[in-house]
């Protein structure tokens, strides 16, 4: 290879993410926890994948699953404990694999000691590791919306002052101004790293610097407003995220991954720029907005694939040697991608492998969510009780005090809810798919009888197997991870044509993302096919939702 390249193990990785609360449950409960995951190490390294993701195990009240933490330094009592925990760390390192935790410092849950404290006394030591202000004519301090509905300032009876929280009201903001605060969470990531974990995934890393003075989108009509520009890549983000890099991961070899809501192309760089240290990576958000009509998350309209492609190729081509991407279709904030990007009907397999074979041809880091490889589709909740997600809960009781067409309501919430991807994982057609022998903390989707990792792995077209064979030829192939990316039939509104270029090797991916078969001139006749997802040739022509990888020199 003449081109110069920087290999990291971190770049060449594919990263398996697990919600542990429904990836397995070992003991009956209810709730997947981490015995469960050490049942299943076999499996996971079964799959070719590098590293492990955890969705957050500390302790927590769980308003937010998890993402509302008690104390950092405990393991969640329904997920067990820390000699689980240090037994699965042990276990996927001898299965050659890796493990990051997931950091969630923008907030603590609001029975965090510090929080329990601060709100204690205006006096407390901890007060300021949040941020409180005081109303402004009997209301919140500004206008700003939280995440999960409603004012993003609670009211504090006992201290009388309001304090802020971007998500739920039981996630109060950190404020990172504080260098107390930081040196904390410094200290609290060097323990966890010292225990022998490979890194993190920072959630809402760009959040944590607020634009000072906290300023109203438009005090005018005292309505509520989304103030991102006021929370989002704000003026010390960059400051806090180097220092986090200089007093907590420089000079170990780990990576870490920051989920960036809103990020520019432009500003990625700032963050991931290997000169930069801050991140290596991290989650871009535009693809995963090219089918709705505005920020909010139910306002659904159909894949435009033109745009999509657009995006795609942009963060390909324009972070390449600058950067390095983080490439997903989901994760536990978002719906399952076959429903979403394929078709979880006729061609379902087609597809969740079209899919695959997409993420796993790009340059970047591949992240793939429980249930992706063998194809899981939504859910399929039809009633409110059945949700357990707070964004949910939320959005419901807004919808109803404001007279909402529920049926409506409940159509965008089996579309795009978060519950989507976090119904049990589906082990086999057995009770509750397999994910549990009591009664599950959210019902299992509807499709657990048919789609299941038993079933899959008895099928000629299994997707596991089509799996394995991608990490293995990604692994066997390094243009498919540090080549360019040259974007082919970009107006083409069905077909995803892409090379991979490096040196003097070209590797051809075509995807078909629609059930429409189309005459392609551009299907080499004598070039190596490395992988399709339909059995045999069809000569010049893309089946329904065909991919196929070709090695042309
Ligand atoms: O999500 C942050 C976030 O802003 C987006 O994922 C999205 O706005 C959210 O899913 C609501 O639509 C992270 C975690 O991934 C998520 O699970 C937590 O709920 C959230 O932060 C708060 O910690
Ligand atoms: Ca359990």
């Amino acid at each position: 290879m003449n081109t110069e390249i920087d290999r990291k193990w971190w770049k060449e990785s594919v990263v398996y993410q697990i919600y542990p609360r429904s990836f397995y449950d070992s003991n009956g409960d209810g709730t997947g926890d981490l015995r469960g995951i050490i049942e299943k190490i076999d499996y996971i390294a079964s799959l070719g994948v590098d590293v492990i993701w955890l969705n957050p195990v500390y302790q927590s009240p769980n308003d937010d699953n998890g993402y509302d933490i008690s104390d950092y330094k405990a393991i969640m009592d329904e997920f067990g404990t820390m000699d689980d925990w240090e037994e699965l760390l042990q276990q996927v390192h001898w299965a050659g694999m890796k493990l990051i935790m997931d950091l969630v410092v923008n907030h603590t849950s609001d029975e965090h000691d510090w929080f329990v404290n601060a709100r204690s006394s205006r006096d407390s030591e901890y007060r300021d590791y949040y941020i409180w202000r005081d109303g402004v004519n009997g209301n919140p301090p500004n206008d700003w919306l939280a995440h999960f509905s409603g004012s993003a300032w609670e009211w504090d009876e006992k201290t009388e002052q309001y304090f802020l929280h971007l998500f739920t009201r039981r996630q109060p903001d950190l404020n990172w101004e504080n260098p107390d605060v930081r040196e904390e969470v410094y200290k609290m990531m060097r323990w966890w790293l010292d225990k022998g974990i490979d890194g993190f995934r920072i959630d809402t890393i760009n959040m944590f610097s607020k634009v000072p003075g906290l300023p109203p989108v438009d005090a005018a009509d005292g309505k509520l407003r989304w103030g991102g520009e006021y929370f989002m890549n704000g003026p010390r983000i960059h400051e806090f995220i180097h220092e986090m890099n200089e007093k907590a991961i420089d000079g170990r070899d780990v990576m870490t991954v920051g989920e960036c809501p809103d990020v520019t192309l432009d500003m990625a760089v700032d963050y991931i720029g290997p000169e930069r240290k801050e991140l290596n990576m991290l989650f871009q958000f535009e693809h995963m907005g090219v089918d709705h009509l505005s920020k909010d998350r139910w306002d659904t309209r159909p894949l435009d694939l033109v745009k999509f492609k657009d995006i795609i190729a942009k963060w390909q081509k324009d972070l390449h040697g600058r950067g390095w991407n983080s490439n997903y279709l989901m994760n536990h904030d978002q719906p399952r991608s076959v429903s979403r990007f394929g078709d979880d009907g006729k061609y379902r397999v087609e597809s969740a492998k079209m899919l695959l074979t997409f993420l796993m041809t790009l340059e970047g880091t591949t992240y793939i969510y429980q249930g992706e490889e063998i194809g899981m589709i939504n859910s399929g909740l039809e009633k409110i009780e059945d949700y357990r997600d707070v964004e949910v809960l939320n959005h419901y009781r807004e919808a109803v005090e404001a007279g909402e067409d529920l049926g409506k309501v409940l159509e965008g919430y089996m579309k795009m809810s978060r519950d989507n991807s976090r119904t049990p994982m589906q082990w086999s057609k057995a009770e509750n798919a397999g994910f549990t022998s009591g009664n599950p903390w959210i019902k299992p989707g509807i499709s657990w009888r048919e789609i299941n990792v038993e079933a899959d792995l008895a099928s000629s077209d299994s997707i596991i197997r089509y799996f394995r064979k991608l990490t293995a030829m990604r692994k066997a192939h390094l243009v498919l991870i540090y080549g360019e990316f040259e974007h082919l039939l970009p107006a083409d509104e069905q077909l995803f044509v892409y090379k991979r270029i490096l040196d003097n090797s070209t590797y051809l991916v075509l995807l078909n993302f629609s059930a429409d078969s189309r005459e392609l001139s551009i299907i080499p006749e004598n070039s190596e096919l490395l992988i399709s997802n339909y059995e045999g040739g069809s000569a010049g022509k893309l089946r329904a939702w065909e991919s196929r990888v070709y090695k042309l020199s």
